[in-house]
C-alpha cells in the first residue's frame, strides 16, 4: 500500500470546543451555561457520568490556549477549529450587556492563532447557551431563541470577522435537539412529555438561517456554514424495504437540517413521515432559508445499518449514545422502521463502543451529501477515542484510513472537499462521559491536575500529512 498524496489546497486541522476545554466556568464574567447546569444537578450518574463538578476546569484552556495552539503549530496543521462560549460573551443572554472580559479572551485566542500562522475556524455556538435562556423560556423549545441566537451571532460576527473568515453558526443542531434533550430529561430539568425534538430542530434551523442572513446583511467577508452530525446509513439487506428505510433515516437525520438551508424546506420524505409532528415553515421563512449556507460542514465518525421493521414487532432496544438518541427522537412517531447501529463485527472501539470504526462511512457520507447538495464540504470532525495505554498506532491507522477515504471521493468523483479537521486536538471533557473518552492527538494530564499537554505519538505522522502532503500508511 502506497502513501497517498493530498489534493491541492486541501486543509488539515484540529478542533476543540469551549465547554470541553476552557474551564473557568463561572469566572472571568462567564455565567452558567445549560450544559454546566445539567452537569451540576449531579443526576447523570445513570449515563456513566460520576462527578458533578468534573467539567468545571475542563482542560484549563482559558489559561493554556497558547499551549494548545503551539501543538497545532508544531504539527504544521493549517486550521484551528474552536468555539465561542455564548455564556462567556453574553452571560445574561442579552446582547446589550456583553462581557468584555470574555470578548477580550476570544480576541487574544484568535490573535494567537493568527500569530502562529493558522487559519481560525470559529463555531459560534457548541451546545453551551446561557442557562438563563432555559430559565426564561425553555431554550430551543421557544421561538424566542431564534432572535436571541441571531443577535448573539451578529454580535460575534461583527466583533471578530475582520480576523476570522471561516464560520460555523451552530455545532450539530441535530445532536443539540436529541442528545441534549435527553440530558435535560435525565437530569430531571424537563419532563419527557414536555420536550419536543422536532420543535427544537425547527427553531434551531431557522436560527442558523437568520444568523447567516445577518452576516450577509452586514456585508461581512467570510464563509458561513453549520456543523451537521451525519451517520449515513446503509440498508441492512438488499431488500427494497431496507433500502427505502435507510434513505428515510438519512433524510430524517441529516436531511432535516441540510435540505431546509439549501432548498428552503424539509425533504419530501421527512414531510411524509414526520410532517404531522413538525411545525411548517412559512413561505417567507422558506425564502429566507433557501441558500443559507456557503458550504456544508460535516462531523463524520460512524456508520449505521437500517432495517425495515414490521410495525407490529417489538421495538429494538438501542444502547444509549448520541447516534441512538438521534434515532430514537427523530423517529418518534415513525413506527415502521428500526435502526441498528454498527454491525457488531468488531468495528467498534473498546473504549467508546458506540462509534464504529468504518472508514467507508466517510466515503458514503461525503457522497450522499455531495450528490444532494453540490456544495463544498468541510469535514469538521473525525476521530477516535482510545483508552490510556492502548497502542497509539491504532489512532494513526484510523486517521490514515479515514483520510484515504476522503481523498478517494475527491479523486474518484471530484467531490469538492475543503479539508479535514481532527476531533480533537487535545483530550477534552466528553459531555456525559467525562474524561474517559480520549479523542485527543495530544494528552492532557487530568489525573495529576497539572493539565500538562503532551503528544501521544511522535509528530512524524501529522508532519507527513500536513507538511509533506501525503497520507502515510
Ligand atoms: C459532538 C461534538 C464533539 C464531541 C465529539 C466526540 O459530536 O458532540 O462536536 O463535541 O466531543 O463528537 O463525541
Amino acid at each position: 500500500i502506497q502513501d497517498v498524496p493530498l489534493p491541492d489546497n486541501f486543509l488539515i486541522g484540529a478542533a476543540v470546543s469551549a465547554f470541553q476545554t476552557e474551564g473557568w466556568w463561572n469566572k472571568g464574567g462567564k455565567s452558567e451555561s445549560m450544559v454546566d447546569h445539567v452537569l451540576h444537578t449531579g443526576r447523570l450518574g445513570t449515563l456513566g457520568y460520576k462527578n458533578a463538578n468534573d467539567s468545571d476546569n475542563a482542560a484549563d484552556s482559558y489559561h493554556r490556549f497558547k499551549e494548545d495552539i503551539a501543538i497545532a503549530k508544531q504539527l504544521k496543521l493549517q486550521v484551528y477549529r474552536f468555539s465561542i462560549s455564548w455564556s462567556r460573551v453574553l452571560p445574561e443572554g442579552d446582547v446589550a450587556k456583553p462581557n468584555m472580559e470574555g470578548v477580550q479572551y476570544y480576541h487574544d485566542l484568535i490573535g494567537e492563532i493568527l500569530k502562529q500562522g493558522l487559519i481560525p475556524f470559529a463555531t459560534v455556538y457548541h451546545f453551551d447557551h446561557p442557562q438563563v435562556l432555559e430559565d426564561q423560556f425553555r431554550g430551543w423549545q421557544s421561538r424566542e431563541m431564534i432572535r436571541k441566537f441571531r443577535d448573539y451571532a451578529r454580535f460575534v460576527f461583527n466583533e471578530f470577522s475582520s480576523k476570522v473568515q471561516l464560520w460555523a453558526t451552530i455545532n450539530e443542531p441535530n445532536v443539540m435537539c436529541t442528545y441534549f434533550g435527553t440530558l435535560l430529561i435525565t437530569a430531571g430539568l424537563v419532563k419527557a412529555e414536555d420536550y419536543d425534538a422536532y420543535k427544537c430542530m425547527h427553531h434551531i434551523t431557522l436560527a442558523h438561517a437568520e444568523a447567516y442572513r445577518a452576516f450577509k446583511e452586514d456585508k461581512l467577508t467570510g464563509r458561513v456554514g453549520v456543523n451537521t452530525w451525519i451517520v449515513t446509513s446503509k440498508p441492512n439487506t438488499t431488500s427494497i424495504e431496507d433500502s427505502f428505510a435507510a434513505e428515510v433515516f438519512n433524510q430524517l437525520q441529516a436531511g432535516s437540517i441540510l435540505h431546509p438551508i439549501v432548498f428552503g424546506d424539509y425533504p419530501e420524505l421527512v414531510k411524509t413521515f414526520t410532517g404531522h409532528l413538525r411545525p411548517e415553515f412559512t413561505p417567507a421563512e422558506k425564502e429566507m432559508m433557501r441558500g443559507a449556507t456557503d458550504f456544508i460542514s460535516l462531523n463524520i465518525y460512524a456508520e449505521g445499518n437500517v432495517a425495515y421493521k414490521d410495525p407490529d414487532s417489538t421495538p429494538e432496544t438501542l444502547p444509549f449514545s448520541g447516534a441512538a438518541v438521534i434515532v430514537d427522537k427523530m423517529t418518534h412517531g415513525v413506527d415502521f422502521i428500526s435502526f441498528r447501529f454498527a454491525d457488531g463485527q468488531g468495528r467498534r472501539t473498546e473504549n467508546y463502543p458506540w462509534y464504529s470504526v468504518a472508514p467507508d462511512a466517510m466515503r458514503s457520507s461525503l457522497l450522499w451529501t455531495w450528490q444532494r447538495y453540490k456544495l463544498p464540504i468541510m469535514v469538521a470532525e473525525n476521530g477516535i477515542s482510545l483508552k490510556k495505554g492502548m497502542d497509539e498506532k491504532l489512532r494513526t491507522a484510523y486517521y490514515s484510513a479515514y483520510l484515504r477515504s476522503v481523498v478517494s471521493v475527491v479523486n474518484d468523483f471530484k467531490v469538492n472537499v475543503m479539508g479535514y479537521i481532527v476531533w480533537s486536538l487535545i483530550d477534552t471533557f466528553e459531555w456525559s462521559n467525562g474524561y474517559d473518552a480520549k479523542f485527543g492527538i495530544a494528552a492532557v494530564d487530568y489525573e495529576s491536575g497539572s493539565f500538562n499537554r503532551s503528544l501521544k505519538s511522535p509528530p512524524d505522522f501529522w508532519l507527513q500529512i500536513a507538511e509533506k502532503r501525503v497520507i502515510p500508511f
